[in-house]
């Protein structure tokens, strides 16, 4: 075994080694140990050799690393524009192509040649320049610079360039025969970095006095914008005036991130960032408004886009408004309405406003700021470093709603700074006097100063902000007093499982007492009632889970599996147990999940991830060409949707299936052709016979697809629940839909979701005035904010249950306006219209 071994490890070698295989194996015992001696000797020059040559690797390796990553070389552009001071401005140097423009920007790029290769971190790594612009003031020159820097160098180039090369040595320089007085350069945004002699999809526009000058993308309105476009327009207006300009139509691709299409605004012909106004991407209805206004004479806009997407682009004007600083002002009148300048447009950059307000002696003042949108990318309200209004050293910034700042004076000043970037709307305030020892008369003041509806005191809501409405209060029969905030909460939040209060005391001493037992609905009932086979609680959960698998008689609330046996359990439908004999409960369960791993408007909603809600259905008719109405996917030919969505409308025959489409494994409204989407006709809709058109009672449609479809990972069937499946009173529940995001307002791009709960059928019936039916569940909140709204109808209501299974709970029906306060939602209630969707499909 032994020689065949050795055989076997020298099995490749030729015949010629055979000698040597056998001289090893017959050697003498002597001999074998000489051979052992010499062993390590000849080891340690085979190591030697072995690590001589790994280290000359290495530093062979570590020279050409070296000298390689010293030869990297590093492209760089910056752009800026330097002041000369010696040379008027004139008409000639707006056009790129006359002998005039040359002639300068000849000089300006000499200069500039010189400047940087008198300085040893830049001039050798210079490489060309470019005059781009000239502007009033007296003369500005904007420009490009390239620069070629080995990687090791780039830091120290950075620094050189946006430190101390410029300014120190250049202010008051003479030199080439012009005058400077400062020069500005800052890191170009590569995807700005457009050859500056690239003139192609390159405009200079000079408005007139009186005049409206239009221009919009190449090909609008009859073609898309380009793709792998970077298009300039230079807006131009005369000496000592502004520009405004506005978007008359916008829709070009809806936004990512990073933004592929987007227009970017500058207050200046250089398009950096320290200069951007706003950047833009998406559509904007009309409505909108979309002004802008610079602080110099110039505006520069831009629009890149990427190599995919087919969308219209847009359509601008401006016109030239003399520069005023007149802003803020002396204000000496008892009530009065002050802006930020041009309100809405945004406000113009690099300005700052003092308004002295003083109102009769004899009164305090106030100020209610009722809109307010002074918001920065990046910026947090905390800190307030960039646009702000200042009272009283408090500075103010973001999107906040209304507020109220009080003195307990009669004068107030309020200040506004907007720096050179970045505008936004600004505000709208009223200031008023009011008498110190009656500030709101006829009123409830709120420790803000703000003064409400005295009805709106102790109701439960926080209306003033904060919550001084909801102190002190004695609570009604109907209420509940919180423990630590003494806030008293509508009754019928107590014990429903959810921490109103915010110390969680609505929910202490929620069981019932000794032999009694906690129904699903809070009620107790005498335990001896459990598993009577009555009704005892009256939402049937005392009758669930007597003895679970055993069956028991049928009743309204047991759940009856395929072989016509009874059990019951509180919602046995696809929960990983068997409970039904024949193991019906766990059948047909390929339901409610969703492929894609999500980490986890509406009215109050955010963003969907892509994936989240796979059955999510966007229904298009041909009639309106657009979104309508939401439904849900709930097999691979039927989706549930709500009746009203296809009731005819005067000339409109929106019953007709052909009419309609639905897209399904849809996210954005502006990507129908996403390869997630998959696009099928309706073949046959199914509205419910007892749909009421005046009450929304029965309002439930099934719709049949033309083809049967496949599911993905965005397209997938949500669980139809059988209708015993209980769904509690203040359990959450998400909406979903491309409604609108506000009352009266468009409808979303991007699918929104938002949590909700459920609220109290009985409660939610008063509150409504009896509108509520047994079809229907309310959901939402009481206080407002959260809401389904025009555009979500037909669309889910999903419930999380067991194993993180959804389950279609709603179709979103109707609601009084939005997310209007103590209007919730109201949803069709599909355990109840249960029956109904089995005998229409089968399902
Ligand atoms: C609608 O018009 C609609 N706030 C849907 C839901 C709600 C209101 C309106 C609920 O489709």
């Amino acid at each position: 075994m032994k020689n065949s071994d050795s055989g076997l490890k020298y099995n490749s070698r030729t015949e010629k080694m055979n000698g040597f295989e056998e001289g090893v194996e017959f050697l003498p015992a002597m001999n074998s140990k000489k051979m052992e001696k010499r062993g390590p000797k000849r080891w340690i020059v085979i190591l030697a050799v072995v690590i001589g040559a790994l280290l000359l690797s290495v530093m062979i390796s570590l020279l050409v690393w070296h000298f390689k990553y010293r030869d990297v070389r590093v492209q760089k552009s910056y752009t800026g524009y330097l002041r000369i001071t010696n040379v008027n401005f004139i008409d000639a140097y707006e056009n790129s192509s006359s002998p005039e423009f040359s002639i300068l920007a000849e000089k300006v790029k000499d200069l500039l040649k010189t400047l940087y290769l008198g300085n040893s971190d830049i001039g050798p790594y210079f490489k060309q320049c470019e005059v781009t612009a000239f502007s009033e003031g007296s003369v500005l020159a904007y420009y490009w610079a390239e620069f070629s820097v080995p990687k090791y160098r780039e830091e120290a180039m950075e620094k050189a360039i946006s430190q101390g090369m410029p300014t120190e040595n250049v202010i008051g320089r003479r030199s080439h025969l012009l005058n400077i007085d400062s020069l500005v350069a800052y890191p170009a945004d590569p995807k700005m970095a457009k050859d500056s002699r690239d003139k192609s999809c390159y405009f200079s526009l000079h408005t007139s006095p009186g005049v409206k000058t239009s221009f919009s993308t190449p090909g609008f309105p009859n073609s898309q914008y380009p793709n792998n476009a970077h298009c300039q327009w230079v807006l131009r207006a005369d000496a000592g005036h502004v520009i405004s300009l506005n978007f008359k139509t916008f829709a070009i691709q809806p936004c990512r991130q990073p933004p592929q299409d987007f227009v970017k605004v500058y207050n200046s012909l250089s398009p950096v960032e320290p200069y951007a106004l706003v950047q833009l991407c998406g559509s904007y209805p009309p409505s909108y408004n979309l002004t802008f206004l610079s602080s110099q004479n110039v505006m520069l806009v831009s629009l890149i886009s990427d190599a995919t997407g087919r969308y219209p682009g847009f359509r601008a004007e401006f016109f030239q408004l003399p520069k005023t600083t007149l802003c803020g002002g002396t204000f000496r009148n008892a009530s009065g309405i002050i802006t930020t300048p041009y309100y809405p447009a945004h406000y113009p950059p690099d300005i700052d406003c003092i308004w002295d307000i003083q109102v009769p002696s004899d009164k305090n003042v106030k100020i209610r700021f009722n809109m307010f949108y002074i918001a920065e990318p990046g910026v947090s309200v905390s800190s307030c470093t960039k646009d702000y209004v200042e009272i009283n050293k408090q500075r103010y910034c973001g999107e906040l709603p209304q507020f109220v700042v009080a003195s307990n004076t009669n004068k107030i000043e309020v200040r506004f700074h907007s720096d050179k970037s970045y505008s936004d709307t600004g505000f709208l305030a009223e200031y008023l006097s009011y008498e110190a020892s009656n500030p709101c008369p006829n009123q409830f003041t709120c420790k803000t100063g703000q003064c409400i509806s005295k009805a709106l005191q102790c109701d439960g809501w926080n209306d003033c902000g904060d919550f001084s409405d909801e102190l002190s209060c004695t609570c009604t029969e109907d209420q509940f007093q919180c423990k630590e905030s003494k806030i008293c909460q509508p009754k019928f939040w107590v014990c429903d499982t959810v921490n109103d209060c915010g110390d969680n005391s609505d929910e202490l001493g929620c069981e019932c007492a000794a032999e009694m037992l906690k129904c699903g609905n809070g009620k107790c009932i005498p335990l001896a009632q459990k598993c009577n086979s009555i009704d005892n609680c009256g939402d049937g959960t005392d009758e669930f889970n007597c003895g679970a698998v055993a069956p028991v008689n049928c009743k309204d609330y047991t759940y009856k599996c395929k072989n016509n046996q009874c059990i019951n359990k509180n919602n046995p439908e696809c929960d990983g147990k068997k409970d039904c004999t024949d193991g019906s409960d766990e059948e047909n369960c390929s339901c409610g999940t969703r492929p894609i791993t999500t980490k986890g408007r509406i009215v109050g909603g955010v963003n969907a991830y892509v994936g989240e809600w796979p059955w999510q259905v966007s229904l298009h008719t041909s009639i309106d060409g657009k979104h309508i109405c939401g439904a849900s996917v709930v097999s691979n030919k039927w989706l549930v949707s709500a009746a009203h969505c296809f009731q005819n409308a005067a000339g409109a025959r929106y019953s007709d299936p052909s009419k309609w489409t639905a897209y399904l494994g849809l996210h954005d409204q502006n990507s129908l052709n996403s390869k997630n989407v998959v696009a099928v006709k309706i073949k046959r809709i199914i509205a419910h016979r007892d749909f009421n058109d005046y009450s929304y009672d029965y309002d439930i449609a099934v719709l049949e697809l033309e083809n049967a479809i496949q599911f993905s990972n965005t397209i997938q069937p949500i669980c139809l629940p059988d209708a015993t499946h209980n769904f509690p009173v203040g359990k959450s529940l998400w909406v979903t839909g491309w409604g609108a995001t506000k009352e009266g307002g468009p409808g979303a791009a991007v699918l929104q979701k938002a949590e909700i709960r459920i609220i109290n059928q009985t409660e939610c019936n008063k509150i409504l005035s009896g509108a509520v039916t047994p079809r229907m569940i309310c959901a939402g909140y009481l206080s407002g904010g959260i809401d389904a709204c025009q555009g979500d109808s037909g669309g889910p209501l999903s419930s999380v249950e067991a194993n993180n299974r959804l389950y279609l709970t709603g179709v979103v029906s109707w609601g009084e306006g939005c997310a209007r306060r103590d209007k919730p939602g109201l949803y069709t209630l599909v355990t109840t219209l249960r029956k109904w969707i089995t005998d229409q499909t089968g399902l």
